[in-house]
């Protein structure tokens, strides 16, 4: 194993990129902000019905989208991989996906694939190119988790483990969004973009074992040296694990471990989210990880323009200037 995890183990710190649909709403929704830290949670906290959830795909235009100068971006700021939400929990994927037309190709005037365009980009940079998955919970899907309110009787969002897999009907119907859906949306992600240097699963804790396990073997069945996060399931499974958002030090004993840490209180793009931190802060959270022996992975929210927004170039910058006087970057 140490063969696939060594280009990581070197790496140190990545560029986490939240970008769905989510971005252009920013956390307001019809002319209100939505109680939640976190924009890309907007349709489950604002409890919006997938119809109409689906309307903001006809807005969405990222004029400014330019994968070389997000993959510019990371390099500068000294940073070695790129991970891009290629469908977060609102289930709207990213790139152009064979398996559903709830895409951003086949469902936004915008109409380009910006996996294709970042993973040529990642490649001319030198940076690598890495995958965030959303497989256990789909709002947008009936019979995945998290959305009740368009499906009742689904598996709630926050739902403890045992009261869906002891239920038939709702372990049924996660099975079957599994097997038609996650994984044949996994395996085309493995097979278009060239090497992804890592899966980035997320909340898969309520699965079953065997059901985390489905998602390794795809992985390694298309491409053995990607690496898979503990975030699939959890311990035994993965290549690393993950310290919880935000908190660099919960992990410290481990190792192969990486904190992830937003720049502000939000992943995705929040328009009135100014809790800005400091570089310095940034920096010392980065150091006092590294020094932990873990990896530290800074993310941006572009706006549903495709922008990077002012603050986080800024801060990003900061970064690239630290990492350079300290012969990093
Ligand atoms: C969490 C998700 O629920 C957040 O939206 C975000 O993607 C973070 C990195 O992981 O579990």
């Amino acid at each position: 194993h140490d063969g696939r995890i060594a280009w990581w183990r070197e790496a140190r710190v990545g560029l986490f990129v939240h970008w769905g649909l989510y971005s252009l709403p920013g956390g307001i929704w019809r002319g209100e902000e939505v109680k939640a830290s976190y924009a890309e949670h907007l349709m489950l906290r604002a409890k919006i019905p997938a119809t109409e959830y689906e309307t903001i795909a006809d807005d969405f235009r990222a004029e400014h989208f330019d994968a070389k100068l997000w993959a510019r971006t990371a390099r500068m700021a000294g940073l070695k991989y790129l991970i891009i939400t290629a469908k977060h929990h609102d289930g709207f994927a990213m790139y152009d996906s064979d398996v559903s037309d709830y895409n951003i190709v086949k469902r936004t005037p915008f109409g380009r694939d910006p996996l294709e365009e970042l993973a040529e980009a990642c490649r001319e940079e030198g940076v690598k190119l890495c995958v965030y998955y959303s497989h256990s919970m789909d709002w947008h899907h009936p019979d995945s988790q998290g959305n009740t309110w368009d499906y009742p009787g689904n598996i709630g969002a926050y739902d403890d483990v045992s009261s869906w897999v002891e239920n038939e009907d709702k372990r049924t119907r996660y099975e079957s969004y599994l097997h038609t859906f996650a994984l044949p949306q996994v395996k085309e992600l493995l097979e278009k973009y060239g090497p992804i240097g890592l899966m980035w699963f997320d909340c898969g804790h309520k699965l079953t074992e065997e059901q985390g396990a489905a998602f390794v073997r795809q992985v390694r069945e298309v491409q053995p040296d990607c690496l898979v996060n503990r975030r699939v399931w959890k311990e035994p499974f993965g290549d690393y694990g993950n310290s919880s958002d935000n908190q660099p030090h919960v992990r410290v004993p481990r190792k192969d471990w990486e904190s992830i840490a937003t720049l502000n209180d939000s992943w995705g793009y929040k328009a009135n989210d100014r809790n800005w931190k400091t570089a310095e802060a940034v920096l010392r959270q980065m150091i006092d990880v590294l020094s932990l022996n873990g990896n530290f992975v800074i993310n941006v929210g572009p706006t549903g323009d495709g922008a990077f927004d002012p603050k986080s170039v800024e801060l990003l910058d900061e970064m690239g200037a630290w990492m350079k006087r300290n012969g990093e970057a």
